[in-house]
């Protein structure tokens, strides 16, 4: 082997190591909880993701067997109006953290099942552009924590 491979080698050892899947840097997820309003068949998910790998890391949206429909919004205002559009994806440069917030980016949460209350918690995996899913469990709350 000539010396002028050896950095091409040692690339694929560093590939082929955060290739398995135990090794894998995960986002972290915090702060995670669901607003129910009473009477209302649908809900907003709000939660807060840091990425502390070397890597980006892609939200492109969630799945829940608790409701009939999911997807990101994103709320802004547009001519003093307040309007939801959907977010197709959140890109996180490594450090970089995201928040959902109300009155912000949201998951927007339709046909929930009859046993999504208030005081129970709903899981929710995130899908990230590599194919992962990363579940996590939502407090539901009538208001804000
Ligand atoms: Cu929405």
């Amino acid at each position: 082997m000539s010396i002028r491979l050896m950095p091409l080698v040692l690339l694929a050892v560093a590939t082929a190591s955060t290739a398995s899947p135990r090794a894998r840097c995960a986002p972290v997820v915090t702060d995670a909880w669901i607003r129910m309003t009473p009477m209302m068949p649908m809900g907003a998910g709000f939660f807060s993701l840091r990425n502390p790998c070397r890597a980006a890391v892609v939200l492109t949206g969630v799945r829940s067997n608790r409701f009939g429909d999911t997807s990101m919004h994103v709320t802004r205002v547009e001519g003093g109006v307040s309007r939801m559009r959907p977010l197709p994806r959140v890109v996180l440069r490594p450090g970089e953290r995201a928040d959902f917030r109300p009155g912000g980016r949201h998951l927007m949460l339709m046909a929930p099942d009859t046993t999504v209350a208030p005081g129970s918690k709903v899981r929710i995996d995130l899908l990230l552009g590599d194919g992962r899913r990363i579940p996590v469990d939502f407090d539901v709350r009538t208001a804000a924590p």
